[in-house]
Parts: structure tokens; C-alpha cells; sequence
């Protein structure tokens, strides 16, 4: 069983990968609706992912012998500037979430919890990784830019990432 703080705290990131796969899934609708096909695949593909690490957590949670709540999801945005804008939130966005998973490990370690710790460090490496991703994808927005061809190429750079 899991310490009570502990317990809640693991919880509380069950909702906000479930959120971040809703905030993704949102923005791949608006990408669709622009004819941005290739960020809209990019990002429904992400969204399945982070609903894996939702349920990754709720696995843990409950093999542990404690009960996973699932919780009211707050509504993700639906109305996007322009593509920078989605991808500046998506940075943004996996920023907060580094946050809350390096604050669960410091709690663990602190609860003596090393198994959850231990659970917790593939999180680790994964944010490292997605900020690595959608920080890029920015960073190829600012050299190809966005007027003209821009916005065509880079949509199907993003569309690209997308593993088959
Ligand atoms: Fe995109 O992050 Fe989940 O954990």
C-alpha cells in the first residue's frame, strides 16, 4: 500500500496525464480543421501516449494494493493562434509536467518509498525526452519559418516524427 501522501500525489498526476492526453487530442482536432495533417497526426499520436502514461500510473498504483481514483478531467483549450502557438503550449505544457513528476520523486525519496522511486524514474527519463521533442519541433518553426511554403514544410516535418 501506498502512504496516503504519496498515494494522492500519484493520483493527482493519473489526472494530468489524462488531461494532457485530452489538451493533445484537442489540438490535433484544430490541426485537422486548419489542414494541418501532419501536426494532427503528430499530436493524436501523442495523445495515445500520454493516455499510456496515465495508465502506466494506474497499473503501479493499484498493483501496489491502493486504489487509483480517476477524477473529473478539466476541458482542454480548442482555439489555437497558429501552429507556434500549440507547440509553444505543448512545451510549456511538458514543462509542468517535469515539475509534478520531479516533485512525486522528491516525496518518494523523502517517504523512504524506493520502490515507487524507482517506478517513477522511467517518467524521468520520458519528460527529458519530450521536452527534448516538442522543443525542436519550435526550434525547426524559427529557422523554416511560417510564411509562405514555411508552414507547408514544417507540417510535414511534424507529420514525419510520427512513428509508423
Ligand atoms: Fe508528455 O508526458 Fe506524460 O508523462
Amino acid at each position: 500500500m501506498l502512504k496516503k501522501v504519496i498515494l494522492d500525489k500519484m493520483n493527482r498526476q493519473i489526472n494530468l496525464e489524462h488531461f494532457s492526453s485530452n489538451l493533445y487530442l484537442s489540438m490535433s482536432s484544430w490541426c485537422k480543421a486548419q489542414g494541418l495533417d501532419g501536426a494532427a497526426k503528430f499530436l493524436a499520436q501523442h495523445s495515445s501516449e500520454e493516455l499510456g502514461h496515465m495508465q502506466k500510473l494506474f497499473k503501479y498504483v493499484n498493483e501496489t494494493g491502493s486504489q487509483a481514483i480517476i477524477s473529473g478531467i478539466e476541458a482542454p483549450d480548442t482555439q489555437f493562434k497558429n501552429i507556434k502557438d500549440v507547440f509553444e503550449q505543448t512545451y510549456k505544457h511538458e514543462l509542468l509536467i517535469t515539475t509534478t513528476i520531479n516533485e512525486l520523486v522528491e516525496l518518494t525519496l523523502q517517504e523512504k518509498d524506493y520502490a515507487t522511486f524507482n517506478f517513477l524514474q522511467w517518467y524521468v527519463s520520458e519528460q527529458h525526452e519530450e521536452e527534448a521533442l516538442f522543443k525542436g519541433i519550435i526550434d525547426k518553426m524559427n529557422i523554416i519559418g511560417l510564411e509562405g511554403r514555411g508552414l507547408f514544410m514544417i507540417d510535414k516535418e511534424i507529420g514525419n516524427l510520427v512513428a509508423n
